[in-house]
């Protein structure tokens, strides 16, 4: 597998509880690379287009309202295999079924609060990094 960009973010309940850095030092234990990061306030707007996949499930007001709520901190991350290997150290949707040593497990809330996002393939991975980033404030 060759050298991968991912897109992740850091959720509301996560930089509420101050957990910028220890989430971050999970990410970089797991290889990946911090190669763009920003602190950032989404709008309403941005939130329901980010998740506009979801824009018909009954929990998508509850989860662009959340996105809303408190800054968050968006990356992009670098490395072999890093779609995937994010995905894993992402841990499951549902921190009550996430495996031991995972970002969910340690930190998320909840189903809906759970710390994190990371892109789910190679085609959202391009979509969503260019939805917050320029190629200028990417450096690898
Ligand atoms: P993931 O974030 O693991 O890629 P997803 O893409 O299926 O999960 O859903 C996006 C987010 O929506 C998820 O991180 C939290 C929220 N969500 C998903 N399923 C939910 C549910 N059943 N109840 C409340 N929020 C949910
Ligand atoms: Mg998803």
């Amino acid at each position: 597998m060759a050298v991968q960009r991912t897109f992740s973010i850091i959720k509301p309940d996560a930089t509420k509880r101050n957990l910028t850095g220890a989430i971050t030092a999970k990410l970089e234990e797991a290889g990946l690379r911090v190669v763009a990061s920003k602190r950032i306030r989404l709008t309403l707007e941005q939130a329901q287009t980010f998740y506009a996949v979801h824009k018909d499930r009954p929990f998508f007001g509850e989860l662009t309202e959340y996105m809303t709520s408190e800054p968050i901190v968006v990356q992009v991350l670098e490395g072999e295999d890093a779609i995937a290997k994010n995905r894993e150290v992402m841990g499951a949707t549902n921190p009550a079924e996430a495996a031991e040593g995972t970002i969910r497990k340690e930190f998320a809330l909840s189903i809906g609060e759970n710390s994190v996002h990371g892109s789910d393939g190679p085609d959202t991975a391009k979509e969503e990094i260019a939805y917050f980033f320029s190629g200028l404030e990417i450096v690898g």
